[in-house]
């Protein structure tokens, strides 16, 4: 009901920061969020649903590989149009955006950024066009915050490799055609493996029962003696960084992902308390109600320049992972804050499907701990800061 009326809140005029090409892209994906996903959204959620059928026009609006170049099948934009283009995502759901990141920050951008020639022409042009799914596995059951201690190992067995063990928690597992898997080599060394559907000793099963990303898929990625061939090996990266380089990437796009969420929390209160009548006056007449939505805005703000600030940064390759950080954490924070104060104002209404908040409140529980969680995030702004590491 209340993002048919949607107005994205813009106090600071962030959008005099964009040029006329972000915001055609915002635009077009805003009104594609508009037609594809909100009139469906409630309901997938509810029925526990993945909506399987979006992920093909997902590439045809370009959200798969924005930033990849043009030869690889991507749309060749910079990093402001990324970050626009998981704001309008996630303002239809969080599990869309999810889709959205893993193939672009967490698959494609591996392989096109560790991959081979030959890896690349095979992979990236069908997952820019949604026409392959994949899936990026480097959680396991035993090892979460601390990727670095992960036990899923392969061995080199001269014409191919064999590869054991397990990945939990995996975005997209059940229904990936090809899995970017972070395993350590004879070495102890983390590598990057191609691990395709269908390959023998290799299943996905999926996790259920969640109350959050109810409409994103989540399984594990089991590996039982997998002969995995040696040309899907990532051959330019060795060691963690390989796969926090993508988290990277992946943080950056949920630091916008969220403000999305976080306007839609925000627009529908402010609609809604001025519509809702109590002791004779609309609720947005009170002043408790008027604190609330003065400071989400005034957070929401904040978020838009802190993404909008990263976003150059990135665009000028200077970025470094602890200011990407930073605004994950925070803005992350930020909307799971409005999303609870949204709610409040809301009253009962605010628990039920007529209207978004409960859904990307549950949805931002998952976000706030997956990529790194907020306590994660704050130990390595206090690792940058100073010098110290908390983890080792
Ligand atoms: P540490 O010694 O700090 O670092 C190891 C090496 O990596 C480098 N590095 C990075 N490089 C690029 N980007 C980053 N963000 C980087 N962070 C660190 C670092 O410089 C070092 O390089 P080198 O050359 O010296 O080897 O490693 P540590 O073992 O102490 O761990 C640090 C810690 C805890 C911060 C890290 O492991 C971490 O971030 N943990 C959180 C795990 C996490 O975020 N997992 C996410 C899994 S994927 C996911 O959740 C997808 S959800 C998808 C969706 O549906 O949207
Ligand atoms: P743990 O690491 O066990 O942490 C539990 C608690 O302990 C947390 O509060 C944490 O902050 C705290 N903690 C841990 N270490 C410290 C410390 N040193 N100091 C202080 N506190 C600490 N992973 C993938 O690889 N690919 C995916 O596609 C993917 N998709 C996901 C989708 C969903 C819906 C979810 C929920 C998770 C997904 N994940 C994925 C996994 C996600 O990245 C992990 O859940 C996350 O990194 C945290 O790991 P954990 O759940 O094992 O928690």
């Amino acid at each position: 009901m209340s993002t048919i009326r949607y107005q994205s809140p813009d106090y600071y005029w962030v959008d005099e920061l964009l040029t006329d090409e972000h915001k055609l892209i915002r635009g077009s994906v805003r009104d594609w969020v508009n037609r594809a996903v909100i009139p469906i959204i409630d309901e997938a959620n509810q029925k526990h649903e993945f909506p399987r059928h979006l992920t093909k026009e997902l590439g045809e609006i370009g959200a798969f590989g924005p930033y990849i170049p043009v030869e690889y099948g991507g749309a060749g934009l910079d990093q402001i149009a990324y970050g626009l283009i998981m704001q309008e995502l996630e303002r239809g759901d969080s599990s869309i955006r999810s889709a959205a990141s893993v193939q672009s920050s967490l698959v494609m951008y591996p392989i096109y950024k560790y991959g081979t020639e030959e890896q690349k022409r095979k992979f990236l042009p069908k997952l820019a066009t949604g026409d392959l799914i994949g899936a990026f596995g480097l959680t396991e059951p035993n090892h979460g915050s601390d990727p670095g201690s992960m036990l899923t190992h392969f061995t080199d067995e001269g014409d191919h490799y064999l590869l054991n063990g397990s990945k939990m928690w995996i975005t997209n597992s059940p229904i990936a055609d090809v899995s970017v898997v972070w395993a350590k080599d004879g070495e102890g060394k983390i590598r990057g493996l191609l691990v395709e559907k269908g390959m023998e000793g290799f299943t996905a099963p999926e996790t259920l029962r969640k109350w959050s990303l109810r409409s994103s898929l989540t399984g594990e990625l089991v590996f039982d003696n997998v002969k995995v061939p040696k040309e899907n090996l990532l051959p330019c990266i060795h060691g963690l960084k390989g796969p926090l380089s993508c988290l990277s990437s992946a943080r950056y796009g949920i630091a916008w992902g969220v403000i999305g969420a976080a306007m839609d929390c925000y627009d529908t209160a402010l609609q809604y308390s001025k519509e809702r009548k109590q002791f004779g006056k609309p609720i947005a007449a009170f002043q408790l109600t008027q604190k609330k939505l003065a400071e989400m805005l005034t957070e929401i703000t904040k978020a838009q320049l802190l993404a909008w600030r990263v976003g150059v940064l990135r665009n000028e390759d200077r970025a470094t992972p602890a200011q990407i950080s930073m605004a994950k954490r925070n803005n992350v924070k930020m909307a799971l804050d409005v999303a609870r104060e949204s709610r409040q104002i809301l009253g009962a209404m605010g628990i039920t499907g007529d209207f978004p908040i409960m859904r990307h409140m549950m949805n931002l529980e998952s976000v706030i701990t997956y990529e790194g969680t907020h306590d994660i995030h704050l130990l390595i702004t206090g690792n940058d800061i100073t010098g110290e590491s908390a983890f080792s």
